[in-house]
């Protein structure tokens, strides 16, 4: 890795902790990763950009920042980042996926909070992650309410802007969640100094359909048997895809599906044609949480679906392109955005619809619904789920669990028992 000690020290980062960070991480990703058999060529890309995680990218964004542009840090597929491009900006996610920033979060949050939310807290608080130091704002959400506390938190840190996200669905609230883009536009116009124009945003949702449409070729090859990409790998591209600048990211994922597109025509596969496939649904998995997809592929299924923000729900939707007014592109945005269907919403039934339909286009032969522990909506939707698809006749089982190793074990060996009673 090149030398960034430089640019860390200058934003104020923990380095004597951050060191302890980059000791481990090579370590998990040789281990999960570098020990799969014939990868495609095109992983090398997300394999660098994996070795340079705290250098590379947050590098581009400060020179951005040089420049004169502005980053924003955002926590939820709900924000919408043509906003930001339309307005030169660059917007990265940035929620937290590894137990080491835990305990940070822990020492102002209550231990029984989600570690999605404690890790992403416990990032910024400690300052070992250039990603959560570099935004010149944050911007927040209201999904839940473990994420709205934790916003008054760490507006105490930086810029904070929150989208009030509705729960419900009706016309109204589409209403409502468009009225919220357009003080999103006011906003970012204000912190960049830059208009939104009708051009600029249709440009940028142009940019923004086409890196969705990359990951969709990309997940369209997964549908293949034998399927020519392994899920961890399917799920480091998506999990990249949060922060990447969008064009390069469109064109990496459309490299890598051209590749795995030309496996599918040889029938070449990363796992046997009879092996298990195996769909994950529920919360998103960020980077580098790569826990649950480890486990079920080193025990001979392949992950071929992710119903979740790391996942499908991330690009599914493409923003109708055809409007040429910003009311026109707001409301287009509005109607795609509140097309994603996460537990947030009452009611939710289009989750347990694109759980079914999913199941079906990627021919899965299990379902592994899954939810980080504390989100009280995900486990509550996961009854629903079981319900819905035991009467469909598709086999599912619930995982709570969080980014620590310690149930690593037990989670092993109910995940080999599901597959077990699959096989039969
Ligand atoms: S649209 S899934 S990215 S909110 S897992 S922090 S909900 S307690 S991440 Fe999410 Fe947006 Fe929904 Fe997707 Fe809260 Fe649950 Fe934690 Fe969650």
């Amino acid at each position: 890795m090149a030398d960034y000690k430089q640019m860390w020290t200058d934003l104020g980062m923990d380095l004597e902790k951050h060191d302890l960070l980059c000791e481990v991480l090579p370590e998990a990703f040789g281990g999960v990763y570098l020990s799969q058999q014939n990868r495609p060529q095109g992983m090398g890309f997300y394999d660098f950009v994996v070795s340079e995680i705290h250098g590379v990218r947050p590098a581009e964004m400060l020179e951005h920042q040089k420049q004169g542009g502005k980053v924003f840090g955002t926590f939820c597929v709900y924000v919408p980042d043509e906003v930001v491009f339309a307005a030169g900006g660059i917007a990265a996610g940035l929620c937290g996926g590894s137990q080491f920033w835990v305990s940070g979060g822990e020492k102002v949050l209550p231990a029984n909070t989600c570690p999605l939310i404690k890790a992403s807290v416990g990032a910024r608080l400690d300052k070992t992650c250039p990603f959560f130091l570099i935004p010149d704002m944050y911007v927040g959400e209201t999904t839940c309410d473990g994420k709205k506390k934790a916003w008054e938190i760490l507006a105490g840190e930086v810029p904070f802007h929150i989208i009030d996200v509705p729960q419900m669905k009706r016309d109204k609230d589409v209403a409502a969640f468009e009225a919220e883009i357009m003080d999103f536009i006011a906003m970012v116009e204000k912190v960049t100094g830059n208009k939104i124009t009708a051009e600029r945003l249709g440009e940028s949702i142009k940019l923004i359909n086409n890196k969705r449409k990359g990951l969709q070729r990309l997940y369209n090859a997964r549908k293949a048997s034998p399927v020519p990409i392994s899920g961890k790998d399917a799920l480091l591209v998506t999990q990249i895809a949060f922060y990447d600048d969008p064009a390069r990211c469109a064109q990496m994922a459309n490299q890598l599906a051209e590749e795995l597109e030309e496996r599918v025509a040889r029938q070449e596969g990363v796992f046997p044609a009879n092996a298990l496939r195996i769909m994950v649904s529920g919360t998103p998995m960020a980077i580098p949480n790569w826990k649950l997809h480890h486990i079920i592929e080193t025990a001979g299924a392949a992950v071929v679906v992710e119903e979740s923000c790391t996942g499908t729900r991330y690009f599914e939707n493409l923003v109708d392109e055809s409007a040429t007014t910003v009311e026109g592109q707001v409301r287009a945005l509005a109607e795609r955005y509140m097309k994603t269907n996460c537990a947030c919403f009452t009611p939710n039934p289009g989750r347990v619809e694109d759980i079914v339909r999913l199941a079906d286009e990627y021919k899965v032969d299990g379902i592994i619904d899954t939810n980080l522990q504390f989100c009280n909506l995900y486990s509550t939707e996961s009854f629903l789920v079981k319900q819905a698809l035991a009467d469909k006749g598709l086999p599912v089982m619930h995982i709570e669990t969080d980014y620590s190793e310690q149930d690593y074990e037990q989670l092993r060996t109910r995940i080999e028992a599901f597959l077990e009673m699959l096989r039969k």
